[in-house]
Formats: C-alpha cells, structure tokens, sequence
C-alpha cells in the first residue's frame, strides 16, 4: 500500500518534471496598436506583462504599419532577440528568465516599446534595462511600465 502511494507520487513528480508547461503555461496577447486605450499614440497594448518561463508571448497586429522585435542589448544573456515581421503576427515562447524589451521597429523612438518580466523577483538584466540610453519617450515609457510591474 505505502509503496503503491509512493510509486504513485514519483510518477507524478517525474510527469510533472517532463511537462511543466501543462501544468502552468499560459499565453499572453499583446496588440500592437496606432493609439492606445489610453488615447497615447503607438503602443502595444498591455505594455508590460509579467510572465513565467514557459509561457507565450503573443503579439498581434492589431492596427497595420508595426512590428515585434527584441532589442538585442536588452534581452536575458544567452537568448537571442526576437524578429518579428511587419504586420505580422510574433509567438516569442520564453525559455529563460530576465526582462525582454520588445520594440516597434518603426516607432521605437516614439516610445513604442514592451517589457516582459519573465520569473518571480528582480530580473539579473533589470539594472541594464533601467540604464539603457534611450530616445526620451521610450524611456519615460519603459520606465513607467517598470514600476507598474513593481520592479
Ligand atoms: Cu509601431
């Protein structure tokens, strides 16, 4: 009996180790939009999305003339940025820890830009992502998306 419920338990953990993503993966929508529901011009819209590893990221265009891309210097070490395609629709699965930015190709300068905030606490690349020099609108973005995460 005990050894049953033991045999049991192991096969779970081992299923469990196999396939965490059946048990937690989720998949998160961004829209790329020409004006927020905010009324803010050029957004993607949820701006900031905390996620775990594992998950999708999914980035929709919504509204023609964006793109997805991850900006090269501000991505988890270890994983390349992400190329999305104009007016098409990027899946980005995160496989490691750590903030991402993603920006708008043709609008990063107009502060068109996301961060992910993949696993719990304080990204390794938060202080990187937090110092890059950045046109003023992207960074007055980028840093309020960043508190609105809490971090
Ligand atoms: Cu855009």
């Amino acid at each position: 009996m005990i050894r049953e419920t033991l045999a049991t338990t192991l096969l779970a953990a081992a299923a469990f180790s196999l396939f965490p993503q059946l048990a937690s993966s989720a998949e998160i929508q961004v829209k790329m939009l020409n004006k927020g529901s905010d009324g803010e011009a050029m957004v993607f819209e949820p701006a900031a999305v905390k996620v775990a590893v594992g998950d999708t990221v999914k980035f929709v265009p919504t509204d023609k003339g964006h793109d997805a891309a991850g900006v090269k210097e501000l991505t988890p070490d270890g994983v390349a940025a992400v190329e999305g395609k104009m007016n098409q629709e990027l899946v980005v699965k995160i496989e490691k820890e750590g903030a991402y930015v993603i920006k708008c190709t043709p609008h990063y300068g107009m502060g068109m830009v996301a961060l992910i905030v993949a696993g719990d606490g304080k990204p390794a690349n938060l202080d990187a992502v937090k110092a890059a020099k950045l046109p003023k609108k992207t960074r007055d973005r980028l840093d309020a998306e960043i508190a609105k995460l809490g971090l």
